[in-house]
């Protein structure tokens, strides 16, 4: 039986975090490792009730130094599998069966997810124009075709999660990522999974402003090393 470890990024999440951990238990994930990232609120207290591991940083330094943190963890027990999971409820634990059957099928070493690739998508039109402006970016910058290059919805394998170098401590990570797949040459697929906007996750998730500086960043990084 393989090891599959679910790695989840939180940053004042304890309204949600319970119900996340929930649905991931319900779908037979067990194997859960929370980061609080220096959180505000209550969200290391709330994780800790939940027999799952919980680190913490105790200054916030950004999702992707917590999927780093998160990530190395998950290496350390063993993992075989990690699956990178939100903690504001917009992934679907259902959709982790599909990602972990396309590695195996596929014979690749990442699933990548894919919210354009699934029907029905609802998503606020200035998020679809920020995410679609990011693809461009992404193919100009990087050379890869993507139809969903910032989906925090993941699985790696434990080889390429050893390859996978992630040094941006914030947001930007999600294009390091790709950028590391890209110049690694590690083989990956596309999966279309359900992310949902709810009232909760737009009143949380990042400002326009944000997404606009984090793709100056990804020019910066890529023209300024
Ligand atoms: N560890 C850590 N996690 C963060 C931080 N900021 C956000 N997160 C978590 O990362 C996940 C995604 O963050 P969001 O801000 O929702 O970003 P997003 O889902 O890409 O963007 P939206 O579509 O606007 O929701 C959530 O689970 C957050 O709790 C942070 O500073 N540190
Ligand atoms: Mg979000």
């Amino acid at each position: 039986m393989k090891k599959v470890y679910i790695v989840i990024a939180a940053y004042n999440e304890e309204k949600s975090i319970p119900r996340v951990i929930a649905g991931l238990k319900k779908h037979g994930y067990n194997n859960i490792i929370v980061v609080d990232d220096g959180s505000k609120d209550k969200t290391f207290e709330v994780a800790s009730k939940e027999n799952v591991f919980v680190l913490r940083h105790f200054i916030n330094r950004g999702q992707g130094a917590s999927l780093k943190t998160g990530i190395d963890y998950a290496l350390l027990r063993g993992a075989d599998f990690i699956v990178t999971f939100d903690a504001d409820g917009q992934h679907h634990p259902e959709d982790i069966k599909a990602l972990l059957e396309s590695i195996e099928k596929n014979n690749v070493e990442v699933a990548l997810g894919s919210r354009f690739l699934k029907e029905n998508l609802s998503i606020p039109f200035i998020r679809k124009l920020v995410l679609k402006i990011g693809i461009i970016v992404t193919r100009v910058l990087y050379g890869v075709k993507l139809s969903d290059s910032h989906n925090g919805f993941r699985v790696f394998s434990r080889k390429a999660a050893k390859m996978i170098n992630i040094t941006s401590d914030r947001m930007e990570h999600a294009s390091q990522i790709v950028e590391e797949i890209h110049k690694k040459k590690i083989p990956f697929v596309e999966v279309p999974v359900t992310i949902t906007y709810s009232d909760y996750s737009k009143q949380k998730g990042q400002s326009t402003l944000n997404s606009v500086k984090i793709g100056l960043r990804m020019i910066f990084r890529k023209f300024m090393r």
